[in-house]
């Protein structure tokens, strides 16, 4: 038998999340090897941790209740940006879909320290799939910045980095390629952030995104230019409603809830979902090369941090411009209906 992918996920535990994290833990061909959580992106730490851990009971195999889950940051690296309430609430109380029961197992209490030791003993380079923008890994590997041992034993264990996050702005990939950012649409009529050019992911914590960009290990990111071509439709949730198990019918749950079902067919993608497919199977996004930083300079009259900026000084990032929608679709329903534990 082959051996299993490992993974290591970061996660803010937003709706998509649970349709990116349930997708690795059911595919035959991954192994999920801890979950860590921020509470800077769109769930606090406390209820992220806790949903996580009560996701893991949807599936019937005591090893996967057993995977380690481990809490993170607070609060971004840098500024205070954050998601809106309503949307930080609807991810608290896990969009009203029910889990089996309550996971008595310990939390670990600091993400960072896991990370670590994790990487410093396993014997099988990990790939991470970081879908909850740069707080935990960025921290990570600002220590790895002033300890060379640490740096060394990322780059050796690590073997990508899969983040969904950012977006190529028209202005430098052409209008038909290009992505806008998608902090206002969120906003609606309280546009209370003036960013009109960054992704909410590299938006909170653009330190910690940079951190991340300058680890020197490979990266895929998995950005708008590439989500906005896999929405989610109703077709796909009907799908989803179909299939007879535990979790698909936990996600039918999260996707029909009030606070999700209203943006379906409109504004909502394939976010987290399409980074955790590419991460298996990095045919059904087309990448090219681009040499980027990211802003940091928050400007409360028109504010660009968070916007990704080719630089020839930048890092190294693989960029996901387009995605191959129909067999984005296929394959995550085929790996929700097939699984058995
Ligand atoms: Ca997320």
């Amino acid at each position: 038998m082959p051996t299993r992918i490992p993974v290591l996920i970061d996660t803010d535990v937003d709706f998509d999340d649970y349709m990116a994290m349930l997708y690795l833990l059911m595919h035959p061909g991954v192994n999920v090897q801890g979950i860590t959580v921020t509470g800077s992106g769109d769930v606090h730490l406390s209820h992220g941790v806790r949903n996580v851990n009560d996701m893991l009971l949807l599936l019937d195999d005591p090893a996967i209740h057993a995977t380690p889950v481990a809490a993170g940051a607070r609060a971004p690296m840098i500024y205070s940006n954050t998601f809106p309430y309503d949307a930080r609430k609807a991810a608290d109380e896990h969009y009203e879909a029910e889990f089996p029961g309550s996971n008595p197992k310990p939390v670990i209490r600091d993400a960072v320290s896991f990370l670590k030791d994790y990487l410093r003993s396993c014997r099988q380079p990990v790939t991470v799939l970081c879908i909850g923008g740069g707080s935990n890994w960025g921290r990570l590997f600002q220590q790895a910045g002033a300890d060379p041992e640490l740096r060394r034993c990322c780059q050796q264990k690590i073997s990508r980095i899969v983040m969904m996050g950012g977006n190529l702005l028209p202005r430098y990939v052409g209008e038909e390629r290009g992505a806008e950012g998608n902090i206002q649409p969120t906003l609606g009529d309280q546009p209370y952030y003036t960013n009109k050019v960054a992704e909410w992911n590299i938006f909170i914590d653009p330190l910690g995104a940079q951190y991340i960009f300058d680890s020197g290990i490979p990266i895929t990111l998995v950005a708008l230019n590439a989500t906005q071509q896999v929405p989610i439709t109703q077709a796909l949730v009907e799908q989803l409603a179909a299939i007879d198990n535990a979790p698909a019918r936990f996600l039918t749950q999260v996707l029909n809830s009030s606070t999700i079902a209203p943006g379906i067919g409109k504004y909502l993608d394939f976010w987290d979902p399409l980074a955790a497919e590419v991460l298996v199977d990095a045919s059904l996004v087309h990448t090219e090369r681009f040499t980027l930083r990211v802003e940091q300079q928050l400007d409360e009259e028109d504010d660009h941090s968070g916007e990704l900026i080719p630089d020839t000084d930048g890092a190294v990032i693989e960029v996901a411009m387009s995605a191959d929608r129909e067999r984005v679709y296929t394959e995550f329903l085929k790996v929700i209906s097939q699984y058995t534990a």
